[in-house]
């Protein structure tokens, strides 16, 4: 996150970190018990064996445990590789959450989505701090503006599309950036509601040149499915 403060620890437990091969690669969302939403192209074509998730840790420099071993993955069925449309995936666990870390996110209902132009929503992560700094130990939060869909296709990206599936936001010296990916961006009221996964974007914080952010209230049959129903702060 650019232009963001360091989290307190606790403040976002929904907020959990995923491993490759034990190395931190990306953000992902507690939904339920044993399911966290990420982006998809953070985990395309990667099994799950190699994958964990950190939860409720803070300095994942120095975390208390390897992580929570992922069981399952669901890529979704129309992820673009190279538009990155469709950039969300369902992440099963092997063990529940424990109680004491288990925090859900919640969901937004539908017709949250043509609300959301113009309100302010949170970044987080342990994502870089400047374009093309190192990661951060502790996770970072910053405010942004959730754009109008036609200015956001409008938007510098010219031929690379924003599609109906992806939102945009930003603020003045403020956005997700590398590392960032796959974590939420969240709406604090009434409930943390979780309504875009960092997806993409043209370097950080650039003028411009908003976060693109998969636009969760497009897949919530599909989310409701490879959740198996199990989520439990839907609205
Ligand atoms: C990335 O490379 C990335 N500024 C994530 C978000 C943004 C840019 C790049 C948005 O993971």
């Amino acid at each position: 996150v650019v232009g963001g403060r360091p989290i307190s620890p606790g403040e976002l437990p929904w907020l959990a970190a995923l491993k490759r091969d034990g190395k931190v690669i990306c953000g992902a969302t507690v939904v339920a018990r044993d399911h966290l939403i990420t982006a998809t192209h953070c985990i395309f074509e990667v099994e799950a064996s190699r994958l964990t998730v950190l939860v409720g840790e803070y300095d994942v420099n120095n975390s208390l445990s390897d992580g929570i071993q992922v069981s399952h993955v669901t890529q979704h069925p129309d992820f673009n590789r190279f538009t990155y449309d469709n950039d969300i995936a369902v992440l099963r666990l092997a063990d529940p959450i424990p109680d004491n870390l288990y925090r859900p996110a919640c969901l937004p209902d539908f017709d949250d989505d043509n609300k959301l132009e113009g309100v302010e929503a949170i970044v987080s992560g342990w994502g870089s701090t400047i374009e093309k700094g190192p990661p951060s130990n502790i996770p970072m939060k910053a405010e942004v503006n959730i754009w109008a869909q036609e200015e956001c296709t409008g938007a510098g990206y010219g031929r690379r599309k924003v599609t109906p599936r992806m939102l945009c936001a930003n603020a003045p010296e403020k956005d997700s950036c590398t590392g960032d990916s796959g974590g939420p961006l969240l709406l604090p009221r009434p409930h943390f509601t979780i309504v875009g996964i960092v997806s993409w974007g043209r370097g950080c914080a650039r003028q411009g040149y908003p976060g693109v952010y998969a636009r969760v209230a497009k897949f919530l049959p599909w989310l409701k499915l490879a959740l198996r129903h199990a989520c439990t702060c839907l609205p």
